[in-house]
């Protein structure tokens, strides 16, 4: 008998400017998984290039919401969590992950907390220790550079960068505890952009590249490890997987782009959804 796979995103909602719970939901959800959501805060918009945001922080509400799922004996074959509202998110994440971790679900954290070399202004200067802490319990992390850098508290470099350098951080990211590490932001030139997957059960590394399109275009971490997740469901291996989330969001930064939309109000990953169903196999 099939089984539909369902899976917990633990995200903010930004109601405008694609990024978070509004690019997971449908991507995973078009994948064939079932998606059930914990939002961590509601904005009016994402925070990356736009004022004047609204902002409602969730915290409170986040163990509530799991007590009641626990109630009704819900599991879940993976959990992914991103933007993270408060603080105080991450311990209550983490006992979610404790209450919710079984032998055969996975563990997905993209710590969202920095790009460019610089700390979203929402978060406190010690967010990187609670994330680095929070990274411990996951089986998958998908940082960016920036990120990177920060929980292993090493100095941010502008690209290009060096294989020696990538593979170097990769390794350490391994060594705080997930056995996949997927990083974002890799370039060893200025013509291409991608990402680099270690997997230390194999002690494999590979890399996925695609053309650099030039422009800071928000939300695309957001639907790179969306569109990631989505394949390490659909079992396809970790080296495929992050082929398959570049060429998703390089698709969608290209459609983007050419249609001349303001980068600050995310991509277009929705006509990328007919592709990216066919290179799932689905
Ligand atoms: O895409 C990352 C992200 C998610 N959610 C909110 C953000 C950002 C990045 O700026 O502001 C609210």
């Amino acid at each position: 008998m099939h089984q539909q796979k369902r899976i917990a995103a633990i995200h903010d909602i930004s109601c405008f400017g694609k990024c978070s719970l509004t690019v997971a939901l449908p991507i995973i959800s078009a994948a064939g998984v079932e998606v059930s959501a914990i939002p961590t805060a509601v904005l009016s918009t994402h925070t990356g290039g736009i004022s004047g945001w609204t902002y409602r922080d969730l915290t409170e509400d986040i163990l509530p919401i799991v007590d009641h799922w626990q109630s009704l004996d819900l599991k879940f074959d993976a959990i992914y969590t991103g933007f993270l509202g408060s603080f105080a998110q991450l311990d209550i994440v983490a006992n979610i992950f404790d209450r919710l971790k079984s032998p055969d679900n996975m563990i997905i954290v993209d710590p969202v907390m920095a790009d460019n070399g610089m700390l979203y202004q929402l978060f406190p200067p010690n967010f990187p220790a609670g994330m680095k802490k929070l990274c411990t319990k996951a089986d998958v992390i998908v940082p960016n550079i920036t990120e990177t850098v920060l929980m292993l508290e090493e100095p941010y470099r502008e690209g290009p960068y060096t294989p020696a350098y990538i593979e170097s951080l990769l390794e350490k990211l391994a060594r705080l505890g997930a056995k996949k590490v997927v990083l974002t932001g890799v370039h060893f030139d200025r013509h291409q952009l991608g990402a680099a997957s270690y997997d230390s059960q194999t002690d494999a590394i590979s890399y996925a590249f695609d053309n650099w399109i030039e422009g800071y275009y928000h939300g695309t971490g957001d639907v790179f490890a969306s569109a990631l997740t989505a394949a390490l469901l659909k079992d396809i291996g970790l080296a495929q997987a992050a082929e398959i989330a570049v060429d998703f969001t390089v698709g969608s930064i290209a459609r983007t782009k050419k249609a001349g939309t303001d980068i600050r109000f995310g991509v277009n990953f929705e006509e990328g959804i007919p592709r990216l169903i066919q290179q799932l196999g689905l």
